[in-house]
């Protein structure tokens, strides 16, 4: 019945996109402003010379409707990276624009499928289907990085051969990436438009994309989870419980589960990284912390960590570093070798402190700081179980301060729950007017541009970031490499100090809150994420 409901459910539409019979049509754009520039303005022009000749690095605004759009095109769309609610809408918004005089392909697979040039046309029926539901399922998706010039080449070859002039790649700053390298090698001939995809939240730009789609479904989901655990916790009244929360290097998804669910204790990598919190601080803390409690009656409570934590506390920052290097340089030696042995020859090649501090932890934490990075260079940290190693180190902590606190614990990992659900309101909206975006960006000939929506709070402001004001110069893989910013948690915003006011409230008593499944219907369907509404001023 849910799902049978939920594809009729209407999706809001800015009225920009709406004709005077209520149809849907798409618009045109004018560029404003200055270009729009990271820190690395002069190689980003130099890298992405045609984009940038041809004044493609300003914002476009939304001007008006566009009544009599280009026919004949055809354009195709994948999905990149982990999946997040909302995805099908976009195919859906794209759909919808580009109309029955337009050609809608869809590539099975990613990245990956574009390389094998894996495509189908998506017809009205398969929109039907897909409408308000969750997962990207519809195409499928992968990691895979374009990076090599023969993947270039076999790119520009697929687009020939089906006649391709636009492709909408719909992913996170890695995958954005690609699509402003795509959409510059590609160039004049297949425009590239880029979509904001991730549920970690950390593909923003400021005042002009406040947030990427399904980080509001993603959240909700797990502050339902987190909401009934801290409800179980008065009631049993014996369990401490660690729960790790995916967002891999930002903070945003483990902010905002906190601010709706208000436990004793969360982590914000951010401010770790700020404050150059050790390792030893963190334990401290959450061990004083436990024992304070106990003292109360409150043999219990909720810690939340941000799934990316260990990349950011400093004295692991630099071990980090130091792994990274040695597995970029070694990686041919190492491919083959299991993780004991990787964990082994580490040990012997690092130097005094480091070999120290990698020997004192855990093996299972040693190992998993020598996985596989992933084909864009990052650490697997959803594979790491930093909530037991905090759980260990805290036990072994409160041992030593007080031998007597009580300390039984759960942990938990909180992620792939969160991806695929049905989407809330917020994102089934968010992403249906993404696709309607980016497919106007096409018949309005513009390529090297992500889909944005502003002003949230006011139903939506249409515009186009040009994907060259959000790229800067990264080492990955030891060495550097264009990519995009991401937006990590900024401990000066509205939302960390809302957070950082409260949590000593919050760890001193019971105040939390559960708020129950997301909601599709009433009331409570409309909330859109707190630590949103906060950054952007829509709420104090
Ligand atoms: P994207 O940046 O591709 O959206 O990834 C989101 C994410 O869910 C991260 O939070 C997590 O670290 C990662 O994917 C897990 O990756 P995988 O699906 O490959 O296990």
């Amino acid at each position: 019945i849910f799902e049978r409901e939920v594809r009729k459910l209407a999706v809001p539409v800015c009225k920009l996109f709406l004709d005077e019979q209520g149809q849907i049509v798409p618009v045109t754009f004018n560029p404003e402003g200055k270009p729009l520039n990271t820190k690395d303005a002069k190689p980003v022009a130099a890298e992405f010379r045609h984009i940038v000749q041809a004044g493609g690095n300003r914002l476009l605004t939304a001007k008006r409707k566009n009544l009599s759009p280009t026919l004949g095109q055809r354009a195709a769309v994948l999905f990149s990276g982990g999946p997040a609610a909302g995805g099908h809408n976009v195919v859906a918004g794209l759909k919808a624009v580009l109309g029955r005089q337009n050609v809608l392909l869809g590539v099975r697979g990613g990245p990956k499928g574009l390389l094998n040039g894996e495509f189908f046309t998506i017809t009205d029926k398969d929109v039907k289907r897909i409408l308000n539901t969750g997962g990207f399922d519809f195409l499928g998706s992968d990691r895979t990085k374009i990076k090599t010039t023969e993947q270039f080449l076999q790119v520009k070859k697929v687009c020939a051969k089906n006649k391709l002039n636009a492709l909408v790649i719909v992913g996170g700053d890695d995958s954005n990436t690609n699509a402003a390298l795509l959409a510059e090698y590609l160039y004049p001939e297949v425009q590239v438009i880029g979509v904001p995809k991730t549920i970690d939240g950390d593909l923003q730009a400021g005042k002009f994309l406040p947030i990427s789609f399904g980080f509001d479904t993603a959240t909700k989901i797990y502050a339902e989870l987190v909401g009934n655990i801290l409800q179980d916790t008065p009631s049993s009244r014996k369990y401490w419980h660690f729960i790790k929360l995916m967002g891999r290097a930002a903070s945003h998804v483990a902010l905002e589960v906190a601010l709706q669910t208000r436990p004793a204790v969360t982590l914000i990598s951010e401010e770790v990284a700020a404050r150059k919190i050790p390792l030893r601080k963190i334990v401290d803390d959450l061990a004083q912390i436990v024992i304070k409690r106990a003292k109360k009656g409150l043999k219990h409570g909720v810690v939340i960590i941000p799934e990316g934590l260990i990349e950011f506390i400093p004295d692991l920052t630099d071990l980090l570093k130091t792994l990274n290097d040695l597995m970029a340089r070694h990686a041919a030696s190492l491919k083959n070798l299991s993780l004991a042995k990787r964990r082994e020859f580490a040990a012997k090649e690092l130097q005094s402190e480091q070999a120290a501090l990698f020997k004192s932890l855990p093996e299972y934490i040693q190992e998993m700081l020598l996985l596989d990075r992933d084909s864009h260079g990052n650490l697997q940290v959803s594979q790491i179980p930093t909530e037991k190693l905090l759980i260990d180190m805290t036990a072994a902590r409160i041992k030593q301060l007080s031998p007597d606190t009580p300390f039984a614990t759960n942990s938990h990992f909180f992620g792939y729950e969160g991806r695929c659900g049905a989407p809330s309101l917020f994102d089934a909206a968010f992403t249906f007017n993404l696709g309607l975006i980016a497919g106007s960006l096409i018949l309005d000939k513009r390529t090297g541009y992500m889909a944005a929506l502003s002003d949230l709070h006011k139903g939506g402001r249409v515009l186009a970031i040009p994907l060259t004001g959000l790229i800067n110069v990264e080492k990955r893989h030891g060495k550097d490499e264009m990519v995009i910013e991401k937006a990590l948690v900024k401990t000066n915003s509205p939302a960390f100090k809302f957070l950082a006011a409260r949590r000593r409230a919050w760890s001193a008593a019971d105040v939390f809150t559960s708020p129950g499944p997301r909601q599709l219907w009433g009331p409570a369907a409309n909330q859109m994420p707190i630590s949103v509404a906060l950054n952007q001023g829509y709420a104090s």
